[in-house]
């Protein structure tokens, strides 16, 4: 398809202008009417190629949510009275822990770690070095306070490897990858406590929405956090969900690789990030590396046992360069396999599920449909073995699918799909940023 980069670009800065409340930009005009942690990293390196100030303004309004222990939250909170979303902060209770802000409210868990290799990008794409220098040198401590909470507090048998204790913190609500230990999670419907979705409402976004049994598992978890007043230790006894997930991993290694960037450009003690970027590297090959299916797995640490899922999340750690190149070449041919589509000329790429998975389902979310942000690190990690071949086909793939659509959250990856390509919201701003930075 014929693009115009000039007007794409235009229209995908017109979403985030839109999207910026004068705070904080939202994922969405509606459905998210508040600031997510993942999607403010995503949205700072497209804010970053016009509008530098914006993108620091997004990353400090994040980090102002940051918790005493470190804890960065999923989900920082606005004010704005008609923001409708469930959970909001009266549901999260955040101030049950010792650790939360007085203001922002926050909820009460975090999301893959995007913010070191964030900062790096906006240091290289800044005209303005001082300034972005200066930058780093605000962020770099929050960023290690992030890094090190996690390594304290989510790797408890100080293997390298961090845990996720809720779905929501994977940033891949209902991937298939979570949907053995949540079945196995014992809920009684009527001792949860009261709740009402308020995702639903509109109707081609809640089509595909996580299910109503998912919610009622979300909602256990947000309920045994609170009764654990947020303290790390009593909830990792008391959880039944305990993944280290191979996307939040990845993405951790390539944003210890940037604090140690950030660290020596700064003149830091960088034997800290050093540390954790080793053995990181090292235990995700030790331990989810699958040398027969040619990705990584995730691991179930509450039943102690792999999960061998066939998701997109198994490529991810390119983007941290956690292979060497042979197990790179490995996972490229399982990308080009008919479980991908790579080269199948009906499939946009990237299903985040196989698409030889019995269940796989094009439209639903985290189950198979293609996501821009999990594209844009499977580019980044292509270009990093130099397979720019496949590299540029994701990328042609995700603009072809926003200039055809628009900046829709996720995109059917059928060609031929009876219907529209684009699902969920639309004007989504992580689609519209990430769109920016390849355009660039
Ligand atoms: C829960 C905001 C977020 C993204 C997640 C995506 C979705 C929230 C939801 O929206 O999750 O965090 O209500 O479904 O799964 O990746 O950060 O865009």
């Amino acid at each position: 398809m014929d693009i115009d980069p000039q007007q794409l670009r235009e229209q995908a800065i017109a979403v985030l202008d839109n999207n910026w409340n004068g705070r904080f930009t939202k994922p969405a005009p509606s459905l998210y009417p508040h600031q997510w942690n993942w999607d403010a990293g995503f949205i700072a390196i497209g804010n970053a190629h016009h509008n530098l100030e914006r993108a620091m303004a997004d990353l400090r309004h994040l980090f102002s949510g940051q918790w005493a222990n470190g804890m960065l939250p999923q989900i920082v909170f606005g004010d704005d009275p008609n923001a409708r979303y469930f959970p909001g902060p009266d549901f999260w209770q955040g101030h049950r822990s010792a650790h939360a802000p007085q203001r922002p409210a926050t909820s009460g868990i975090s999301m893959p770690p995007v913010h070191g290799f964030v900062l790096w990008r906006l240091y290289e794409l800044a005209a303005d070095k001082s300034a972005a220098r200066a930058f780093l040198k605000e962020m770099y401590p929050k960023v290690m306070a992030l890094h090190r909470y996690l390594y304290t507090y989510r790797d408890p048998h100080e293997e390298g490897l961090v845990y996720i204790r809720h779905p929501w913190e994977g940033g891949t609500d209902n991937s298939p990858i979570w949907d053995a230990a949540l079945a196995r999670m014992a809920i009684d419907p009527d001792a949860l406590p009261p709740y009402e979705r308020k995702d639903l409402q509109n109707p081609k976004a809640a089509a595909h929405r996580p299910t109503q049994q998912d919610y009622d598992r979300y909602v256990y978890l947000v309920d045994l956090f609170r009764k654990c007043d947020y303290e790390d230790d009593a909830i990792f006894k008391a959880c039944p969900f305990l993944i280290q997930d191979p996307l939040f991993n990845g993405v951790l290694s390539w944003s210890n690789e940037a604090l140690i960037q950030i660290g020596s450009l700064l003149g830091e003690d960088i034997a800290e990030p050093l540390q954790w970027h080793e053995l990181t590297i090292w235990a995700m090959n030790d331990k989810l590396w699958d040398e027969e299916r040619g990705l990584y797995n995730a691991y179930d640490l509450y039943h102690d046992e792999l999960i061998p899922v066939h998701t997109s999340s198994g490529l991810m750690p390119l983007c941290g360069q956690v292979p060497d190149q042979e197990q790179a070449e490995r996972m490229l041919q399982v990308l080009e396999s008919s479980m991908f589509g790579g080269t199948d000329q009906g499939i946009w790429l990237c299903p985040t599920y196989s698409l030889l998975a019995q269940d796989v389902d094009y439209q639903k979310y985290w189950r198979g449909p293609v996501w821009i942000n999990l594209n844009w690190l499977l580019y980044q990690g292509l270009m990093r073995y130099d397979m720019a071949d496949m590299a540029q086909r994701v990328k042609q793939h995700s603009l072809d699918l926003m200039a055809r659509s628009g900046f829709y959250e996720y995109f059917d990856p059928r060609v031929d799909t009876p219907g529209e390509q684009g699902c969920g919201t639309d004007r989504f701003s992580w689609s519209a940023a990430l769109c920016i930075d390849w355009l660039a």
